[in-house]
This record gives structure tokens, sequence and C-alpha cells, in this order.
């Protein structure tokens, strides 16, 4: 039994020694060993070179514009074929770094052909231009008359020929009948061309999205785009590890990374940042500094792919940007979720519905207290599953607990935890009995110049936590806005947050049509700063009681936004700084818009309207809000309005499990 396994283990030896004898040969064929360059007079590591080493041409036939180049013509294929050349090409050392896009165009374009028993299939000195994927039969490779290999189904053979102009460098003869699949170089060429041209383009266009790249010129992005190579990283990786050396500059094209810090060699990490799609990060290493100064991981369970660039390309074409040069971090702890063990315990039949807060198309808000201490009430955002997945709001809602959870702002309503049955998604939330401030704005009319300014310093605040995390808002409105006991605003409906990182833009469209800024409109890409054009229209409405721009439909709405605020008359209620600062919020060109400056958000704060304005006291807590709501006591719904008994139950979820975080 033993010998018959030791001769079980040599078979299997002998056919592996076969298989690296024929690969070693395919190699020195193209690169020639140490001796034989001496013999040819080829230079190798330290000797002088005698003569013209011998060039390789792998340009290929084609040009850009080449008809062939937009259609390769395809072969139908049983899907057990595709994946037997598939797994052939993966098993391949030339071909299998191709990128997965070219390897299927190679599957799909490459053909069948039959030899029967002894035909020579690819002859020893003979130029060719096929490269062979064996589906059935067994083939036999012999050089200069030495038997070298047997090779069976699932190789490819005749690779070499695809790459450049060659002879080939050994003989393969069908040892039984044999069904291949072949592929010719102008095809392959072909191939590799567009898929390379597509992702010129692609990498070219996401550049030119970057708002720190947009501005180059395209010569520059081109050379640029010509030396990014693009990289993917599996959930938790470490991207960058602090203290390591550093020699590459990353920016991500897709999914979301952490940033965290240790202070000291003994302390745990902390996360300082998170950065998504266009962000791009590794500038410091490169710099000067050589040292990693922070740790950049993967947070995104699909993995992160990003496009590197190396040292000497950062320098010549990315190190002397301002905005990358000049770089500043300011190195605050992302806080943890508020997900604490008290909220992690409770379940939703801990909770008892006293009153409905608001209705919606999306659902309701119940004012819910807790049964077994009923002095503590929460808002309880009920969502109809169906009407999420009918209205594709599951990115959004999905957005909307993920930026929520994070938020720990005293403007910012705060979510405690989320729940989900068959029909409804739950959102438990801190409650704010003041009610809505456009249920105030609506009985007032209006406000004055001192309260408008405090409930805008109020979303100025918010604005603050969330854009230096990088996170939109894209929502502003009175309806927005809750007053919690004291009389302070706080942001509430996060629907259409997003986390769209530093200098980045996006292109859904979403918004309230009077609060949305021109370049949504305009489809033309948006970034933090449509935020301040809406707080420019909050100010205008919290004023005078109603929007600057506002038609009998959107339509209507969209054409007076375009036409720009310089077009609106403002009412004398509006104070003249009030007015400077609503203009300049408001202006067409985000990029001059207040906010959206060196200072950022701070030129806001500095505006003359906010002149003598306790910011401090605000923060704290200690400035006298305009307006004290009358709450007598935590089950108190009545500076809400009153809503109806809710309609018929929704029918359950599509069960597709897209709410599996819920
Ligand atoms: Br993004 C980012 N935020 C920070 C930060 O607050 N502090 C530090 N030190 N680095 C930060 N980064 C990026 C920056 O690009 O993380 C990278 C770590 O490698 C850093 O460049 P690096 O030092 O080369």
């Amino acid at each position: 039994e033993r010998i018959r396994e030791l001769e079980c283990i040599l078979a299997e030896k002998d056919e592996e020694i076969e298989e690296l004898k024929a690969k070693l040969d395919k190699f020195q064929s193209i690169f020639p060993t140490a001796t034989q360059q001496r013999h040819l007079g080829t230079f190798g590591a330290g000797m002088p070179r005698t003569q013209r080493a011998q060039g390789i041409s792998a340009e290929p036939n084609l040009v850009i514009g080449d008809p062939s180049l937009a259609q390769v013509r395809t072969y139908a294929k049983s899907e057990k074929t595709k994946t037997l050349i598939r797994q052939a090409i993966l098993e391949n050392d030339f071909m299998k770094h191709l990128e997965d896009c070219q390897i299927e165009e190679i599957v799909d374009c490459m053909y069948p052909v039959e030899y029967s028993n002894g035909s020579c299939i690819i002859k020893e000195g003979d130029v060719g231009s096929l490269v062979y994927v064996l589906e059935d039969g067994k083939v036999a490779v012999t050089k200069a008359g030495a038997h070298l290999c047997n090779m069976g189904e699932g190789k490819v053979f005749g690779e070499l020929a695809i790459l450049y102009n060659c002879t080939r460098t050994a003989t393969v003869k069908a040892t039984t009948n044999v069904r291949l699949w072949a592929i010719d170089r102008h095809c392959f060429q072909a191939i590799m061309m567009r898929t390379g041209l597509l992702k010129h383009t692609e990498y070219l266009e996401f550049l030119t999205s970057v708002p720190t790249f947009s501005k180059l010129d395209e010569d520059l992005l081109r050379r640029i785009v010509d030396v990014m190579e693009e990289c993917h990283f599996e959930y938790g990786d470490y991207i960058i590890r602090q203290g390591a050396i550093g020699d590459t500059f990353y920016i991500i094209s897709k999914g979301n990374v952490q940033v965290t810090k240790r202070k000291s060699a003994s302390s745990e990490p902390v996360v300082i940042r998170k950065l998504a799609k266009g962000d791009w990060f590794g500038e410091r290493a490169l710099q000067g500094e050589d040292m990693r100064t922070a740790n950049v991981v993967v947070d995104d369970t699909e993995g992160v792919t990003c496009l590197v660039i190396d040292r000497q390309s950062f320098t010549q074409l990315i190190g002397d940007l301002d905005s990358v040069k000049q770089k500043k971090y300011d190195e605050v702890p992302v806080q943890n979720s508020k997900s604490d063990g008290f909220y992690v315990g409770l379940t939703l039949e801990d909770f008892t519905a006293i009153d409905t807060l608001g209705v919606g198309g999306f659902g309701r808000v119940e004012l819910v207290e807790l049964k077994n201490d009923i002095t503590k009430t929460y808002a309880m955002k009920v969502l109809k599953k169906r009407h999420i997945v009918d209205t594709r709001q599951q990115e959004h809602i999905k957005n909307e607990k993920a930026i929520m959870m994070e938020c720990q702002s005293d403007f910012i309503v705060k979510m405690y935890r989320t729940f989900r049955d068959t029909k409804y998604i739950y959102m438990l939330l801190e409650c704010c009995l003041g009610g809505e401030l456009w249920t105030v704005l609506r009985d007032k009319g209006h406000f004055d110049d001192s309260a408008a300014r405090f409930y805008t310093g109020c979303v100025v605040e918010a604005f603050t936590y969330m854009h230096s995390r990088g996170i939109i808002y894209r929502d502003l409105k009175p309806e927005n806005l809750l007053l919690d006991t004291r009389g302070y605003a706080k942001l509430v409906d996060f629907g259409f947050a997003k986390r769209i990182g530093f200098s980045r833009k996006t292109w859904t469209f979403c918004g309230t049509p009077e609060y949305v800024a021109p370049e949504i409109i305009l489809n033309k890409g948006h970034d933090l700063s449509a935020d301040y054009w809406s707080l420019g229209i909050l100010m205008y409405e919290l004023m005078t009681g109603s929007p600057p721009f506002s038609g009998s439909d959107p339509m209507k709405t969209y054409n007076q936004i375009l036409k720009g605020i310089d077009m609106i008359e403002f009412p004398k209620k509006i104070s003249k700084n009030a007015q400077s600062l609503i203009r300049k919020l408001c202006r067409d060109n985000p990029s001059e818009r207040l906010g959206n400056q060196r200072n950022g958000i701070k030129d806001i704060q500095k505006h003359k309207w906010f002149d003598g304005f306790h910011w401090v006291g605000l923060r704290k807590g200690s400035m006298s809000p305009p307006i004290k709501p009358q709450v007598s006591s935590s089950s108190d719904s009545s500076n809400f309005d009153k809503f109806p008994e809710d309609e018929e139950e929704p029918p359950p979820d599509d069960l597709s499990g897209w709410d599996v975080d819920f």
C-alpha cells in the first residue's frame, strides 16, 4: 500500500516537473539566461553592453478609430465551455493578469477549432498568431524533437503569439482527436485596446469629477491617468499603516475607508475621519515625511477600489497642487454611535404609542413612551417598507440610518436605534416637543431678524458638524427643523443626507423644489455648497413666510431658480445685512458661495448679519431662544398638528433582504 502511495506521489511530481520544464523553456525563449546573454553579448546586471539589444515589438497593429476596435466577433458557447476557458486563462501565467472584463471578452470571442489525432497544431519555427485553449483531447509538446510534456483539457498554449510577433518555440501535436478554442492576435489586441481606452476614458471622467483635479488642464489629467493603477482592497484591509514608510498616493474610486490614528504607541487608534469615492489620501508621506501619519482601513463590506499613483509620478504631476500641498487636517475623533447597551436591549413591545406627531406618504411619526418608565418618551418614525421599495428609497433610508446614528450634535435630532418587521422600518428618535419650526412660522407669519438669526445659527451649527464629516444634508426647510423643549432648533429627516466626502460631487436630484440649488436642477453635480444655497433660501422664508422662488408647479419654481437671486426684489422686512448674506449664499456659481470659500463655514459665522451673535452661548445652550415652547410634560404633543388615525395597513415587503441592517 505504501509503495502504491509513493508511486502515485511520484507520478504527480513527474507531471509537475514536466509542466515546470515546459514553462522554463517558454521563459528562456524570451528571457535568455545569464550565460546565454553573455554569449549573445546582450547586457546583464553590471555588465558592459557590447551589442545592440534586440527590440521586441509589442505595438498593436491597430490604431484608435480602427473599426475593429468598436466590435469584435463573438461565438456562442455553453456556460460549461465558458467556465473551462475562463479557468484555463486564470491558470496561465501570462494571461491571468488580464482584467476580468478583458477575460470575459476573450472568452466570448474564441472560436472553435478541431484537429484529428496526429495532426500538428503548432510547428516550432513558424510565425504564429493564434492562442488556443484545449477543451477536449490530449496534445504532446516537443522541442527540437525532444518530448517536453503532454497536456490535457483546460490548458492554454501558443500564448506568446498574441503578445507580439514571434516564432513558435515548440511543436504541439494532437495525440487524440482534439477540440480547441482559438483567438488571434488581432482580435486579442482589439479587446485589449478597447478595454484600455474605455478605462482611460472612465478614469479621465472620474478625475474630472473630483474637484481637486477637475480644473487641471486635460493634458495634465491624461498624464495622471496614464500613470494610475487600479487596486482593490478587501473589507478590514489596512491600505496604509501609521508609521510605515509610504510611497503611494491613493484616490478612492469605489467604497469607503476609515482614517484612524493612535496618539501614542501604547494608545488604541481612534477614528478621525471617513472617506468615500473621490476622496484622496497618502500625500503626507510623499511630502518629505516618508512615514505614514495615520491608518487608512477599508470600511466597506464590498471592499474599496483605489487609483494609485507612485511617488515619482505624484511628485511630478500632483505634489505641487496647492489643494494637495496645503491640505490641513483637524484631527477630531468621530463620535461613536449612540447605540449603547440600554437601547440595544429594547424591543418594539417595550413601547406604547401615545399620539401621532406627523403623517406622510412614507408612513407616520408616533410619540411613544417606554412601558416601564413613562417619563421616557421618543418619536418613533414608522416607514412603510413597501413604499420605500416602490419609490426606490432603499439607499436613502440606509444613509439616513447610518448618518443619524453617527451624528452626535445638539443641533441634530438623535437616533437611538432602529427596528424592523415584515411591513415597517422603525426609527427610534429623540422627541422634540416644541413642534415643527414650520408650524410656528405658519402661525406667526414670519420671524424678526433676531429670531431668524437664532434659527439660522442652529442650522449653521448642524451644518458645521455634518460638513466637517463630509456629509451633505440636501433637504433644508422649516418642516425639517424641530424645536426642543428649550426652543432650540434641530435638524431632522436625513432621508436625503449622504456622505460624499470632501471636495466631492454627487449627482442625485433630490431636495424640495423651492430649496434646490441651480446646479442640482442643471444636473451639473453638486457638493456640500448646495446646503449653503438652501441656507439662504431658509433665511428668506423665515423672514418673509415664503421662499423666494416659488411657482405653481415645480417646473415653474426651477425656472425661477435658474433666473437667479438677483431677479428677486427683497421685501423691507429683510434687513440690509440679512439681504447681503442671502445674496452671498445664493450665488449661482457654487464656488462663489459663502461657506464654500477658503475659510469654509466660518465665513458665514463672521458675516455682519451675525455680528455680536453669541455662538459660544448657542453651542453651550446658554443663549435664550426667541420662543420658549409650552410643554407641560414628556408626553405633551400639543405643539404638533392633529393627524387622523392610520389608513389601511401596507402589504409586506418584497423580501429582497435590503433591510437587514435595520
Ligand atoms: Br484623510 C486624513 N485625515 C488625516 C488626519 O486627520 N491626520 C493625518 N495625519 N492624516 C490624515 N489623513 C490621510 C492623509 O492623507 O491619511 C493618510 C495617512 O498616510 C495621510 O497621509 P499619509 O501620512 O501619507
